[in-house]
């Protein structure tokens, strides 16, 4: 561990001694007013470690890009594991959905290691009669069963968190959460426009709780380790991995066209989906909702949710070096237009909601806009402006962007413009 590191852990551990508080400074107050954002400088993703700038797209592949995925693993997300699992995929249920137009698989996906193992559910639903369909993947929140109200899907077994209204109690789901989030995923629209879905429930590969004996984490434990190291990753990390497995499994349907996956996540996943995006090329497409902090979000506007705050509320998520951020965004070597940048070449699309201010719609926007010089190596077209576009008037170059109005959600306008980048860049 870096001197640094320790003397600013060591200064924490005092502070909270003596003052009998926790480690970590008293949680500050969320800022929503733009004259508040602080100056700051952000890292730019055309210049190195070394101080070197980059000069053209080959540069940027071969030295820029793994250097930031380096610190994007060692600062915020953390390393996946490098060993890879062979699964055993078990073809569940298949059967004709929305009256014969679309075709729906559940597939098990299962990993062993360790003594340990792991079942994903994917729910797959694609274009009846279609060859080589492209794709959407997203993660839900609360199970298969919450997306359609097709009574065949299968409910989670996994760990769900309680919700009176989704009737789930004793952390397991019932049939009351049955299509309970049918507003977030308008399956026909997607089937009618030619795509297929692929969909898991993120709890499958870890359950979203400050617990990391559970979910995948555990079948790559050393002996004798019960949590991963400052540097491995959280669970945005393990939603990451997740995303990539799906997308192994995809490669081998051949019902399924592997080069037009459209990768898409809301909010926390929006966060996973940007991180999963980031690191495997097999996605032809990126889309990001409402991500927010730790999403597509710059850090150093500090505007809405903080590191600080969002590190408090979800220790879980991150790697634990970026706890060291807490309130010191200037200090992270990377900022999150550098997130974005790393989907390059491929087309990206960040959405916001007006009154998301949380997410700090204005934030998410400035992402796209500091990574654009990074698409402009490969002759791309990014954001043209600083300014973001008016409500409710998508951008849809190489790098695309939305702001909608209400609230934090995913909505049939959302997926519109979704089905709309992915055919502007995929067909
Ligand atoms: C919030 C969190 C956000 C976002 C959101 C969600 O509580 O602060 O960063 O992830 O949850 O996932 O819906």
């Amino acid at each position: 561990m870096p001197v640094k590191r320790i003397l600013r852990l060591l200064f924490w551990l005092v502070a909270g001694l003596m003052t009998g508080t926790t480690c970590l400074p008293a949680q500050v107050q969320a800022n929503y007013e733009e004259e508040k954002v602080p100056a700051f400088a952000l890292p730019d993703p055309l210049r190195n470690g070394d101080g070197l700038m980059i000069n053209d797209s080959n540069e940027w592949v071969h030295s820029r890009r793994p250097e930031l995925l380096q610190l994007f693993e060692r600062e915020v997300y953390g390393k996946l594991p490098d060993e890879t699992l062979t699964p055993d995929y078990t073809l569940l249920e298949n059967g004709i959905a929305l009256g014969g137009k679309a075709v729906r698989k559940q597939i098990r996906l299962t990993f062993e290691n360790n003594g340990r193992r792991l079942d994903l559910l994917l729910l797959v639903y694609l274009p009846a009669g279609m060859d080589k369909a492209p794709v959407f993947v997203g993660l839900n929140f609360y199970g298969n069963q919450t997306i359609t109200a097709d009574p065949a899907v299968l409910l989670t077994t996994s760990w769900v968190p309680n919700n009176k209204t989704f009737g789930i109690e004793a952390n397991q789901a019932t049939e009351t959460s049955r299509g309970v989030r049918i507003s977030r995923w308008p399956l026909e629209k997607i089937i009618d426009a030619g795509y297929g879905l692929a969909t898991m429930y993120y709890g499958d590969i870890d359950p979203d709780r400050d617990d990391f004996t559970d979910g995948v984490h555990p079948l790559f434990y050393r002996d004798g380790q019960t949590r991963p190291d400052a540097d491995e990753w959280g669970a945005i990390g393990a939603w990451a991995w997740g995303l990539m497995r799906i997308m192994d499994y995809l490669q081998q349907d051949s019902a399924i066209d592997a080069d037009r996956i459209v990768l898409m996540g809301h909010s926390r996943l929006g966060k996973a989906a940007l991180w999963a995006g980031a690191q495997d090329r097999r996605y032809a497409i990126v889309i990001s909702n409402d991500s927010g902090c730790g999403g597509a979000a710059l850090s150093r506007r500090k505007f809405g949710e903080t590191v600080q705050i969002i590190n408090t509320a979800f220790p879980h998520w991150f790697c634990s070096h970026f706890k060291d951020y807490n309130d010191r965004e200037n200090d992270l070597p990377v900022d999150q237009h550098e997130l974005i940048a790393l989907v390059a070449p491929r087309p990206v699309y960040i959405t916001s909601a007006q009154e998301d201010q949380w997410a700090d719609p204005k934030g998410e926007y400035l992402s796209g806009w500091y990574a654009s010089p990074v698409y402009a190596l490969f002759g791309l077209q990014g954001l043209e402006s600083a300014t973001p576009p008016a409500v409710n008037d998508p951008v849809m170059h190489d790098i695309g962007y939305h702001m909608r109005t209400g609230g934090h959600d995913v909505k049939d306008y959302d997926w519109e413009q979704f089905i709309n980048f992915a055919n502007h860049h995929l067909k």
